[in-house]
């Protein structure tokens, strides 16, 4: 069982005139370029049959390849202003037009067509044209083939199960559901490839791939895998060295096979000399050498290699004060801009650690201008709330677009986008949230972020707030259906909805861990709050809190972390007069008595936001209890049990992390609040 997201097409109803005449040009339909035989042109018609049957209770009448004068027309025309995988919709006198200079583009500018009469906004003067900032858009499943999901709080996988995989009419849906947001890319499988995964790429599975692959090259969707770096050692080599000429061969004549049986690849996601997975530091060769043996392997079939730049010595001793996990990516990347081929992408996170509540963005993001780079970010909550916890994340994701490099004075957006470097090789990833729940995100207000991120990264001059805004008319207001928005109190969902998205992110921020520090974590499964959870493990991730002081000096005459970054930034980060604050604890070590700009102590600044954010939590679940009766009672009913458990849990954070620091420091709360 599973819901349609915010594709719940439902009866519109049709108040007044202007909206039954929007109802009789859509009567007709007229798919100019159509080609019977060309999936997305079916998947087009069938996508507009199904919304209009919903809508209006029957389906359009087609014709295709004709002169018409009213209606909707779809056409592929080619001018200046639409790009690949672009659009314009327009109204004309008598009705509208959906323009494309690809088929990708037709299906993107139908599904926004669509949305845009389910919102209310297809005037008669509409005009909407949109070229995809991102070249790949993308979502990397950590999916299993035993049917788990590393780090997935929503279900099992559909993708897998019992180490077979699954092909059925959920993966149509999701099909449709991440190409209606601009997604063009999916890795089905875990970065950590184990098991069976292993042999994903290989007869045992090739024929569901392919099956597969078509599926989604249906919506404009590549499919791409996970690989393990070390294969070869499994297929009888003694080596996985990328220099050996037989490695080197082995890779050649693996993609051969693969591309034999799955033609439209789009290629491989790699996570080598990671957290135990292997890869070219295994024989001394550098993460170029690795990446660029199986980029040229790939090559011939226009294949890409997406190498995530995720490294790190997961063992750091505590009285190491140099070795400092946040410079790892760049020490090992930075040398090496230039060297890759045409087609390895760079897959950076978002921060130098990992998924934390906030990070400063990576300095990889304008460190290597002659490589082509692409953003990886984490909408499965790993460290927000594991969808338990409401977290809206595309508030944070803006702000990580918007970050001046300094790089040519591009922002992260420019570079991820290829825009800065002109590279075409680029993009944004996220790992996804989805699994095989009925919502398919655990928490359905965590959809906002699978739906949040395929259209910020489609689009990333979109606001947040306007993105919360249509998903959640499409999926609170606009799915009830026949009533009018006015008549169902729209406005009153999607405000209330809106403002509780808006608010999520700072307010999980205010019970986390303070000022940028991270990893206050029950450490494995990285929920719930412990203080010194990682400090005295070997994991390399301390605050090195004491009575006295907290934080990590990662400036200059500390670990060096802040000299990756360009000169402006170097000195934005290391001087406590501009370091924001909210990074405060992640480039300083600060005694608690330390006044911030606000006037409070770091102490009394960790008491009040953490008694501030579990009020907000309790504030925004009453505000969510102010919908009952107005929206679908099942989305009512899962969301309000959520906020049963966050409400209870952010206390838990609150007074662990309150407590924590109260016995650390001796000190009392200036408001006299209770600390244990
Ligand atoms: C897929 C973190 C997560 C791991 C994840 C890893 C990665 O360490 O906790 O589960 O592994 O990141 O991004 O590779």
């Amino acid at each position: 069982m599973y819901n349609s997201l915010w594709l719940n097409y439902k009866k519109l109803s049709l108040l007044d005139e202007s909206e039954q005449r929007i109802a009789d040009i859509l009567s007709n339909v007229c798919f100019n370029s159509y080609e019977a035989e060309n999936p997305l042109c079916v998947n087009i018609k069938n996508e507009i049959d199904t919304a209009f049957e919903a809508f209006f209770g029957k389906k359009p009448i087609f014709s295709y390849n004709v002169e018409m004068t009213s209606g909707l027309l779809l056409n592929i025309i080619k001018n200046d202003s639409l790009l690949k995988e672009g659009y314009r919709i327009f109204s004309f006198e008598n009705g509208y037009k959906i323009e494309a200079a690809d088929y990708s583009g037709l299906l993107y500018g139908t599904f926004r067509f669509l949305e845009l009469v389910r919102i209310g906004k297809l005037t008669s003067d509409v005009d909407e044209t949109k070229n995809p900032d991102n070249p790949l858009r993308m979502l990397n499943h950590w999916d299993n083939m035993p049917g788990d999901i590393e780090r997935g709080y929503s279900g099992n996988s559909f993708f897998f199960e019992d180490n077979k995989m699954m092909i059925n009419d959920r993966t149509v849906m999701y099909a449709r559901a991440v190409a209606s947001v601009g997604i063009n890319a999916v890795v089905i499988n875990n970065v950590n490839v184990k098991g069976e995964a292993s042999y994903l790429i290989s007869d045992r599975h090739y024929s569901d791939l392919k099956k597969l692959s078509d599926i989604l090259n249906g919506y404009g969707i590549s499919l791409f895998v996970s690989i393990n770096y070390a294969l070869p050692l499994e297929n009888g080599l003694d080596s996985a060295d990328p220099l050996k000429e037989e490695v080197a061969n082995w890779w050649k004549n693996k993609c051969e096979e693969i591309y034999k049986n799955v033609p439209n690849l789009g290629g491989f996601l790699v996570k080598a000399d990671s957290e135990g997975r292997p890869g070219p530091f295994t024989y001394q060769r550098t993460q170029a050498d690795g990446a660029n043996m199986l980029a040229r392997a790939i090559a011939p079939y226009g294949g890409i290699i997406i190498w995530r730049c995720f490294v790190y010595n997961c063992r750091q001793d505590w009285r190491d004060l140099k070795t400092d996990r946040a410079r790892a990516g760049y020490d090992y990347f930075h040398s090496l801009d230039g060297e890759f081929e045409e087609n390895v992408i760079l897959q950076i996170k978002n921060g130098p650690m990992d998924f934390q509540v906030r990070e400063p963005v990576s300095p990889l993001f304008g460190g290597m201008e002659h490589t082509n780079e692409m953003l990886e970010v984490q909408i499965a909550q790993e460290y927000t709330g594991q969808q338990r916890h409401v977290c809206y994340l595309i508030p944070w994701f803006k702000e990580i677009l918007n970050f001046n490099t300094h790089m040519k004075e591009a922002t992260a957006a420019d570079i991820l986008s290829g825009r800065a470097m002109g590279k075409k090789n680029a993009g944004m990833a996220a790992v996804s949230n989805t699994g095989d729940d009925l919502n398919w995100t655990g928490h359905d207000l965590a959809m906002a972020n699978l739906y949040g991120f395929g259209k910020l990264s489609y689009d990333t001059s979109l606001s947040a707030e306007d993105i919360a805004y249509e998903w959640a008319r499409l999926y609170m207001a606009s799915a009830i259906g026949e009533k009018s928005f006015e008549e169902i109190k729209g406005k009153v969902i999607t405000d209330t909805v809106v403002d509780i998205l808006m608010k999520s992110w700072p307010t999980y921020e205010k019970y986390n861990a303070p000022l940028g520090i991270g990893w206050m974590v029950v450490p494995g499964i990285h929920y719930g709050p412990d203080v010194d959870g990682y400090e005295y493990s070997m994991w390399g991730t301390y605050h090195k809190a004491d009575c006295k002081a907290i934080g990590i000096d990662r400036t200059a005459s500390g670990t060096g972390y802040a000299t990756q970054y360009k000169k402006e930034n170097e000195d934005l980060y290391s001087s406590l007069d501009t370091c924001p604050e909210e990074l405060l604890l992640f480039f300083h070590r600060m005694p608690y008595n330390y006044v911030l700009k606000s006037g409070k102590t770091i102490l009394q600044y960790i008491y009040d936001t953490h008694f501030e954010g579990a009020e907000e939590v309790e504030k925004m679940s009453a505000s969510w209890d102010s919908l009952r009766g107005m929206i679908d009672e099942d989305i009512f009913e899962r969301v309000s049990k959520r906020f049963e458990h966050q409400v209870i849990h952010s206390k838990e954070w609150r007074d662990v992390i309150n407590s924590y620091f109260y016995r650390k420091t001796g000190i009392e709360d200036e408001k006299g609040r209770k600390l244990y």
